[in-house]
């Protein structure tokens, strides 16, 4: 790809309200923007979504950089690559680090598809015109949640994904869904219980849930499968699935009729596909998942779901969901419960150059 030029942004924005999980509280966000340049002097970008804590992966900011710096780089200039999917076939040589696999990964399909002239939507296998919206409540308390919903209801998302735990389940559930009888609800519990809950995950049946995502621990693979035997309601696995052979062994095992697919938590485009291929076969539903993500992710998120097995909708949500000004021009907008696929080559979005300045707090170059 006679890459030239390889940038970091280390980026930091506060949100506009804090993103609460039994886990943490997410108030600020730092995050590593990467742009890939060619000799040429073509550009593509890609972001790093590891947070500043490892609260839910291991991977953080600092962790990302140094990986990106010392490993990544370095394998590229040692191993030219001609198409990203050979960057993903190098990556593999590194045990896991997924999140900085992926922000490096994602910047060379936006470089490819420029190049090529195609929208990375095309580029990728995507066949959707526009995707379907859906949006996160992530509070503590019952009054917050239904203030967001209202909100969000009326902006025309389609389904509302809502975070839980044995402290917050079903009375917090039923009290929005007697609200909302029809509206499409999910619940993410980030791996709360164990199957010493399995009452208090078999009440949630009543509620008429698309799913519940993540309820176990990462690893509780055999533990799904267990679960979702006793379950009416599907289980969705986001945390579990780092790689396409978690995928498959999920699928086999019955361990969850459903997949959340992140981009950064498998480590970039070309496994998020072929996980994506395995399912669309296997009838098993996918939907992408955020991560409380600038601009630049999203664009590659918004091509991701534009593939034909993504039937649900995942957590794209507008520009505005999280930032007062995002660091792309345009920002992402929802309009009637749907987000527009760009048709312009590579990601489609352009830097907003000013807002990327103002959050910028530290750069770093690669010459290649
Ligand atoms: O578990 O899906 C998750 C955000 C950060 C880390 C993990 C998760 C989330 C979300 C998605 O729930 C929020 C979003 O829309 O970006
Ligand atoms: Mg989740």
């Amino acid at each position: 790809m006679n890459l030239a030029l390889i940038e970091l942004f280390i980026i930091e924005m506060p949100l506009k309200s804090p993103f609460i999980t039994h886990l943490g509280t997410v108030r600020d966000r730092e995050g590593i923007i990467v742009k890939v340049t060619d000799n040429d002097g073509v550009s593509g970008m890609g972001e790093g979504v590891a947070f500043s804590t490892p609260w839910y992966t291991e991977e953080t900011v600092k962790t990302s950089i140094h990986m990106i710096s010392d490993v990544l780089i370095p394998l590229l200039k040692k191993h030219p690559v001609n198409h990203p999917e050979e960057a993903a076939a190098l990556f593999q040589s590194v045990r896991r680090n997924n999140m900085a696999k992926a922000a490096i990964e994602t910047a060379l399909w936006d470089l490819y598809a420029k190049k090529k002239g195609q929208p990375l939507s095309k580029a990728i296998g995507g066949t959707r015109e526009v995707v379907a919206s859906g949006v996160v409540v992530a509070v503590d308390s019952i009054k917050n949640a239904l203030k967001q919903i209202e909100e969000y209801v009326a902006e025309g998302y389609q389904r509302i994904k809502v975070k839980i735990n044995p402290q917050q389940d079903y009375e917090f559930l039923a009290e929005i869904r007697k609200c909302y009888p029809d509206l499409p609800i999910m619940a993410d519990a980030n791996s709360a219980y164990t199957l010493r809950d399995l009452d208090r995950l078999k009440a949630l049946d009543e509620l008429n849930l698309m799913m519940i995502e993540q309820p176990l621990s990462p690893n509780d693979i055999i533990q799904h499968a267990a679960l979702q035997k006793e379950l009416q309601t599907p289980i969705c696995l986001d945390e579990s699935i780092v790689n396409f052979e978690d995928a498959r062994n999920a699928v086999e095992l019955g361990s969850c009729k459903v997949i959340n697919i992140k981009v950064g938590r498998v480590g970039g485009l070309t496994e998020a596909k072929r996980i994506h291929d395995y399912c669309f076969q296997h009838n098993i539903p996918v939907w992408c998942g955020g991560m409380i993500e600038f601009g630049i992710s999203r664009a590659h998120n918004i091509a991701l779901a534009s593939m034909p097995g993504f039937s649900i909708p995942g957590d794209i949500s507008s520009s505005s969901r999280f930032w007062e000004e995002d660091i792309i021009a345009p920002e992402i907008t929802v309009e009637n419960g749907v987000t527009q696929v760009p048709t312009s080559p590579g990601i489609g979005f352009k830097i907003n150059e000013k807002r990327l300045k103002e959050t910028t707090t530290a750069t770093i170059d690669f010459q290649l």
